[in-house]
């Protein structure tokens, strides 16, 4: 099993409501790195990056804090480059969602120079495929898939370089229940493959993650971008734009189990973890659960289940 490495980027600069700043942090507290440890993988915490406060200003131009965001999403790629350079699977802690624009370029960078296919899976409520001209709110927690994409500001669509981190076929999105009418004929206009919370009631989430990890050979590089919004506030309440009806417990541990038995996952996020919205914490020790199963961790041997 790959060392991991923890990278904490607490920033709330993309969001609605403060708090995702303390997000790495409450996951410490739950015991993420000694959880991992556990299951006998090596695990260095970087500790948190650094870099600007929010400034908790109105929009300008359709958008909040873009200077803010884009300097820590520099940072973000920077510390998830240098954990793929040393051959590491990079854990970035948000921080809330647009912080993806960073870890997902520092992959999609990767993947090109080693000549891997990048595949993408994004937990989220949400699309997060708005751009400064379609989003409601101005908040950059909401654009990062477009800036994938290579749409919005400049200063984030090229984050890593001219050429979009992502194409059309390389993002997979489950748990949507929250999207903007704009986005709606975003997400056709990127072709994103998309599960909402009505497929996965409908097909149930074993049919959903066999489809979203079909095709997964050993050429793929396999990143997950796990917003907790994904999972019903019911059981996590923490988190700064919660929608209900979200995944439920069991539905959360055979999505991450499908995930760990493909054996390809080689970076993810844990974003928009918000503790100043929680209850003693318990969406980052929700948090911590799900990720030990995404790692492997399962109840009965390989050979012993049915
Ligand atoms: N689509 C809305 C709400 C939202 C998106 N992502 C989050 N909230 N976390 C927006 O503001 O773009
Ligand atoms: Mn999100
Ligand atoms: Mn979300």
């Amino acid at each position: 099993m790959t060392a991991i490495t923890l990278i904490g980027a607490p920033s709330d600069a993309g969001a609605a409501r403060l708090g995702a700043a303390m997000g790495p942090d409450a996951l410490r507290v739950a015991g993420l790195g000694p959880a991992l440890a556990r299951l006998g993988i090596e695990v260095k915490d970087l500790g948190n990056l650094a870099g600007p406060p929010n400034p908790q200003a109105v929009p300008t131009h359709g958008l909040r804090h873009l200077d803010e965001c884009v300097t820590w999403n520099r940072a973000v790629f920077q510390a998830v480059s240098d954990a793929l350079d040393d051959a590491r699977l990079p854990i970035m802690l948000g921080g809330d969602h647009q912080l993806a624009v960073g870890s997902i370029g520092a992959v999609a960078h990767h993947c090109h120079a080693q000549g891997k296919r990048l595949h993408v899976l994004w937990l989220d409520a949400h699309s997060d495929c708005n751009t400064p001209e379609l989003s409601p709110s101005g908040n950059l927690h909401g654009m990062p898939v477009a800036a994938l994409y290579g749409l919005g500001p400049a200063p984030l669509a090229t984050l890593s370089g001219e050429t979009p981190a992502l194409r059309p076929g390389d993002i997979c999105q489950i748990g949507l229940r929250s999207v903007d009418d704009d986005e709606k004929r975003m997400i056709q206009k990127l072709g994103l493959e998309v599960y909402d919370m009505r497929a996965i009631d409908e097909l149930g989430m074993r049919e959903i993650m066999q489809r979203a990890l079909r095709g997964l050979d050993d050429g793929v590089h396999l990143h997950v971008s796990f917003d907790v919004d994904f999972l019903d506030p019911e059981i996590a309440p923490g988190t700064g734009t919660a929608v209900r009806g979200g995944v439920n417990y069991r539905e959360a541990q055979l999505c991450m189990e499908m995930i760990a038995d493909t054996g390809r996952m080689a970076s993810l996020d844990i974003v928009e973890v918000n503790p100043a919205l929680d209850l003693r914490n318990q969406t980052a020790e929700l948090v911590v659960d799900l990720v030990q199963s995404l790692f492997g961790k399962s109840t009965l041997a390989r050979d012993l289940r049915r």
